[in-house]
């Protein structure tokens, strides 16, 4: 058995919610294994978003991490191949910091690559009828702070990464795109179910 542990942000830049920290809920709520399932909902801060993943990392020793954050305005869920070292802020975070131009980790390498099997994940998801892509950026905001963050954190042998979803149909701005709750929920839920397969090496044309 394995420790999962799997994460979704507060709500930011004025919203009231954050679909990511619905969909894990939603996913937690129906889990009954085979593995344990720990969740957290994470401030959308740069300095307390990576103090508590290294604590939930410390007391729980995961296997496997699982981080979801919102992309408002993309189409599609996104599993992410790489976190940069550079947090960059176009918004203050929830604690009103917003660096510009600085490294998630002083003398950190530049980038580090998501250990999910990212594109196994992408056909798993579109199969399920859910558009999903990869990405090559999480951004330079708290989702690719974390990302970075939680892939030198986790244990060699652990698998980490980040999946991006956009917002759910009763938290989407009028003008955005959307998935219904129950698609981004299964869509978390087909991410922590596959996430100890195999990564797939066929050529998978543009969903990648
Ligand atoms: N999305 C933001 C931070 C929190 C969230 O859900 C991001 O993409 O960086």
């Amino acid at each position: 058995m394995a420790v999962i542990l799997l994460t979704g942000f507060e709500p930011f830049d004025g919203a009231e919610r954050n679909p990511s920290a619905d969909a894990v809920n939603a996913v937690a709520v129906d889990y009954e294994g085979p593995h344990e399932l720990v969740i957290a909902t994470l401030p959308v801060a740069f300095e307390s978003s990576a103090q508590r993943l290294r604590a939930l990392i410390a007391r729980h020793a995961p296997d496997v991490v699982i981080c979801t954050g919102l992309a408002g305005g993309s189409a599609h869920v996104a599993v992410e191949r790489i976190g940069v070292n550079l947090m960059d802020a176009r918004i203050p975070d929830n604690d009103g910091a917003q660096p510009i131009d600085v490294p998630s980790e002083a003398g950190g390498p530049e980038a580090r690559f998501s250990t999910l099997p990212v594109k196994h994940l992408v056909q798993v998801i579109d199969a399920a009828g859910i558009p999903a892509r990869s990405s090559l950026s999480a951004g330079s905001y708290v989702c690719n702070h974390v990302l970075y963050t939680v892939l030198g954190a986790v244990r060699p042998d652990a698998v980490a990464g980040f999946v991006h979803l956009p917002w759910s149909t009763a938290t989407a701005p009028s003008v955005s795109p959307h998935l219904s709750e129950e698609q981004l929920a299964r869509a978390v839920r087909l991410v922590v179910d596959h996430a100890l397969d195999a990564e797939t090496k066929e050529p998978g044309g543009s969903i990648w």
